[in-house]
């Protein structure tokens, strides 16, 4: 029995509004769903799970046609589908009244259900969301009930306000694998039993790393499960280190030549750090022309040259405050903390002129 885990594929998702790629990212979503459909297909999966949130927000028909007919094309395959917080299901949302293909299979009360497949020997439990937090520790208490040998637990959540669980407790719950949704970066919590498949593709600037789904094999009596990249792009986190000797130029060549190293495709949260000279000021804005920059800080400081200053700033407060950090064996932190200070009483200094 072969199956795939996917969770939070939102589809309908707009990340980075108002950023050039924005569009492009809406249909790479849905381009990169449609792909593991196909190679859930391909490889001729019996059970394809899908752990809440398959839409950013209340799907539109049209949208469920979209994807009903991606489930039609890989009939031998079960779809197994719970809704989550973001697609939760309304009163008369367009979920329940979508005439589904034969092959998929819905969880559509918030109280769990047990799914059988007596054909693939596998029992499936779940619920779905019916509204937008759920504070309640639904999965807790469940045990597999099911009539199959091999019992999944299809659930969505895991933070305070979506359906809040113990690991110990849903693992002394008797089920052979726990199939997570929710928490968009992959995670094992317990190796081939109970995992996070992860956003199927980074949804906004904090979903960093790689991102994909999880596929699975239970055969004579073992379960074995890998994770799968199945991404098209990543967000990157990039720290650039600047010296007092780097320039606006030099900057942005550093910017360029990382951007390129990293894969120009990916998007990227720049950060500056490190020590600049006195007075210098970066233009964080002309970085984001340099690539997929999402983001771009400036946390660099000055760096004094404190015994000049105190020399120039005698009797001041400038100078005791100075004086007041050890000379030798100064802390990062202490270093960090002493150039921040001096910042402020020269600012505070030129004001008062
Ligand atoms: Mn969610």
């Amino acid at each position: 029995m072969k199956f795939f885990h996917t969770a939070d594929v939102h589809l309908g998702a707009e990340p980075d509004r108002g950023f050039p790629w924005s569009r492009d990212r809406s249909r790479e979503i849905w381009e990169s769903f449609r792909n593991v459909i196909r190679q859930a297909g391909a490889e001729h999966a019996d059970l394809f799970l899908i752990a809440g949130d398959l839409f950013h927000r209340q799907p539109l028909a049209r949208e469920l046609k979209e994807v009903n007919a991606m489930f039609a094309s890989i009939p031998e395959t079960k779809i197994v589908i719970m809704a989550g917080n973001h697609d939760y299901l309304k009163k008369n949302c367009a979920y329940r009244k979508f005439p589904w293909a034969q092959n998929v299979f819905w969880f559509w009360d918030t109280v769990p259900k047990t799914l059988e497949f007596p054909d693939l020997g596998v029992s499936v439990c779940g619920l779905s969301y019916d509204r937008k937090e759920i504070a309640e520790p639904l999965y807790d208490p469940i045990k597999a009930r099911g009539s199959q040998p091999f019992q999944i637990l299809l659930a969505h959540g895991g933070d305070e306000k979506h359906i809040p669980f113990s690991k110990e407790k849903l693992l002394s719950g008797g089920f052979d694998y726990i199939a997570l949704g929710h928490i968009h970066k992959p995670q094992v919590l317990v190796p081939d039993k109970m995992a996070y498949a992860g956003a199927l593709e980074p949804i906004d600037k904090n979903d960093t790393g790689v991102h994909g789904y999880i596929q699975g094999e239970y055969r004579d009596g073992v379960l074995r499960t890998r994770f799968l990249p199945a991404a098209k792009r990543e967000y990157k986190k990039l720290k650039i280190q600047v010296t007092e000797n780097t320039t606006q130029f030099l900057l942005e060549q550093a910017v360029k030549a990382a951007v390129r190293e990293r894969g120009e495709k990916n998007f990227f949260c720049i950060s500056l750090e490190g020590r600049k000279e006195p007075g210098t000021e970066f233009l964080t804005e002309n970085l984001y022309a340099l690539g997929n920059i999402r983001e771009a800080e400036d946390k660099t400081f000055p760096a004094y040259e404190k015994e000049r200053l105190k020399k120039q700033y005698e009797g001041t407060l400038l100078e005791l405050f100075i004086s007041s950090f050890p000379k030798e064996s100064i802390t990062e932190e202490e270093e960090k903390a002493l150039d921040y200070g001096i910042e402020a009483l020269l600012e505070a200094g030129e004001e008062n002129q």
